[in-house]
Formats: C-alpha cells, sequence, structure tokens
C-alpha cells in the first residue's frame, strides 16, 4: 500500500492523479502547510528538503515529483512506454524537461523570494520567471501542435505531468491554457476520469486551469 503525502494543488497533483489512473491501492497523508508540516522534524525524515510530495512505500520514502512518477510508471504499467520502445526517449525528454525546466521556474515564479539576495529584487526575479514561462509554454505547445497527447504512442505520465504545469500557469499574466494547443490538451487531461476524481479528494474547484 502507498502512502502519499500531499497538499491539495502542489507537486503531489502528479503522483495522485498517477495512483488513481493506475488503480492502484493508496492512502493520502496530509500535509498542512499552514502549520509548515512540511518542515517538521516527522517530515524532514521522510524528505529532509522539506517539500512536497514524498511518496512512503514498504516503508522506504522517495522525494522528488518526478522520481515519484518515473518509479510509479515502471512498477505499474500504463502510463509510460516500455523500456526500449520508439518513443521511451520521448517519455524521458518530456519527464525530464517538465521537472527540470517547466516545474523549477514555477518555484522561481511562486518562491521568488528564495531566488534573491536582496528582497528589493524580488519582483524583478517573479517578473523574468514569468516571462521565461511564457516562452517555455509557447515552445512545449510548438511541440505539441494538434496531436492528442504528447508522445506519438499515446496518453502517459507526461500528458498528467503538462496538465500540472498548465493549472500553475493559471497564476500567470497570460495564464498557459490561453495558448489554443496547451488549452485543448488540458481539457482532454481533464476530461479522464481518474483525472476528475483525483482533482475532487484534493477539494479543488473549477475552473481548474
Ligand atoms: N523538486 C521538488 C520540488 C517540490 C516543491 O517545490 N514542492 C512545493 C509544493 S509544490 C513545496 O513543498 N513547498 C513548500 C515549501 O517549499 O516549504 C519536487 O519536485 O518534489
Amino acid at each position: 500500500m502507498y502512502e502519499l503525502h500531499y497538499s491539495p494543488g502542489t507537486a503531489s497533483l502528479l503522483p495522485h492523479m498517477m495512483l488513481r489512473e493506475l488503480g492502484v491501492p493508496f492512502q493520502l497523508r496530509l500535509v498542512d502547510r499552514e502549520a509548515k508540516e512540511q518542515a517538521a522534524p516527522d517530515y524532514l525524515k521522510l524528505n529532509p528538503n522539506g517539500r512536497i510530495p514524498v511518496l512512503v512505500a514498504a516503508g522506504q520514502a522517495l522525494y522528488e515529483t518526478a522520481a515519484i512518477a518515473l518509479h510509479l510508471a515502471d512498477r505499474h504499467p500504463g502510463l509510460a512506454p516500455p523500456v526500449g520502445a520508439a518513443d521511451r526517449g520521448d517519455y524521458y525528454k518530456w519527464m525530464v524537461h517538465l521537472a527540470n525546466t517547466t516545474q523549477a521556474e514555477f518555484r522561481a515564479w511562486f518562491y521568488s523570494h528564495e531566488f534573491v539576495a536582496d528582497p528589493a529584487c524580488e519582483a524583478s526575479a517573479h517578473a523574468a520567471a514569468g516571462k521565461r514561462l511564457a516562452a517555455n509554454f509557447q515552445t512545449i505547445a510548438a511541440q505539441l501542435g494538434d496531436r492528442p497527447w504528447l508522445l506519438a504512442s499515446g496518453f502517459s505520465a507526461a500528458d498528467l505531468y503538462l496538465l500540472m504545469m498548465v493549472r500553475w500557469g493559471r497564476t500567470l499574466p497570460s495564464p498557459a491554457r490561453e495558448i489554443p494547443a496547451l488549452g485543448a490538451h488540458a481539457a482532454r487531461v481533464l476530461g479522464r476520469p481518474a483525472v476528475q476524481e483525483t482533482l475532487a479528494a484534493e477539494g479543488l474547484a473549477a475552473p481548474y486551469i
């Protein structure tokens, strides 16, 4: 039985959607961000970085959203092309790009104060992160084009990852959903029953993106 330490709408949304898509048993453990539970000694034993999410399986704690997602997709077939398949490389590309670039830029967008030594520069760092994210979403949309999913072989964990990024992108000056390819893609992912179940279980209300 998996245990997902989560907080509604945060990076835990990806593994949460995956667990429901895969239909594997799991329990949710709410991390109260208001109470800064992610920085409490018990949580730091699971993730010494004090960040959400953490997945516990068979007594072992795994952190880093992308690592959790890759691990779940490896353990339970259905959300990734098999190792060695033609678009397994594309799958790695998208998972790593969404983690290392898009999600990392969102850290600079949502937590701009961490990226500056002088608080007077925070607004500037925030604006610059927003510009990089806008450009990044344009690049992703150009590659997606009018294909239904990121991978030629079909729906994968990468599509769930992109939905989470487009959802966070609703806070940008030009929301990511307004880029037609991304809005259409997000609507397709939002149409999946497991995704709707996840959003409801986290208490998230429409509009989701
Ligand atoms: N690289 C980490 C980043 C996770 C992250 O930034 N999580 C945020 C929520 S989306 C968090 O824990 N924020 C609370 C904090 O930083 O104190 C991952 O992908 O797991």
